[in-house]
């Protein structure tokens, strides 16, 4: 099904390239035009196309914003039970706080030298989520963990020849309120 989806994909591109090399050997036999005649017809085409494309992506940018989900996340996903500093540095984390699964628990990531990407891994090696590490800000990565276990953080950004060792083990108990249990 696939590979005749593909070949009447194939066959309908190809059917219309070849008529535009038609056009195009056609329109060039006519000679040169004018400058003047091409360049008004061509502004006035430029001139629709920067509004039309314009006007399109406007109406698109305003419709969808009210939807981006990241401003309003950490409001709307309820107060976080468990607070977790994070900081990380050339080649190592800093991670201060319990993580467990009994409730949301904020990650306030920050670099205290150049930018790192904070990656969360869950025992089965799945990116559960990601958020920059850069110096001067904190960045706040809110997550709900469903099982306990071994979680790996690494660095998910290039930030020097030590990047690939820049790996932390992470506990994550069955906590109810980031408590040591
Ligand atoms: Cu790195």
């Amino acid at each position: 099904m696939i590979t005749y989806l593909a070949l009447g994909i194939f066959l309908v591109g190809a059917l219309a390239l070849g008529c535009v090399f038609v056009v195009v050997s056609q329109v060039a036999r006519r000679g040169p035009t004018p400058y003047p005649e091409v360049a008004g017809r061509a502004y006035r085409l430029r001139l629709f196309w920067f509004f039309a494309l314009g006007g399109i992506l406007a109406a698109v940018f305003l419709t969808a914003l009210p939807y981006v989900p990241y401003a309003n996340y950490r409001l709307a996903s309820g107060p976080a039970a468990m607070h977790v500093n994070v900081a990380g540095s050339q080649y190592s984390w800093r991670l201060d706080g319990t993580v467990g699964t009994g409730g949301k628990v904020d990650f306030a990531v920050t670099s205290l030298d150049v930018n790192h990407g904070f990656g969360l891994y869950d025992p089965s090696g799945h990116l559960v989520g990601q958020v920059q590490a850069m110096p001067g800000y904190t960045n706040h990565l809110v997550l709900q963990l469903s099982e306990p276990g071994d979680y790996t953080v690494r660095c998910l950004e290039y930030c020097g020849p030590g990047h690939s060792s820049m790996f932390m083990a992470l506990h994550v108990s069955t906590c109810k309120t980031g408590c040591c249990c």
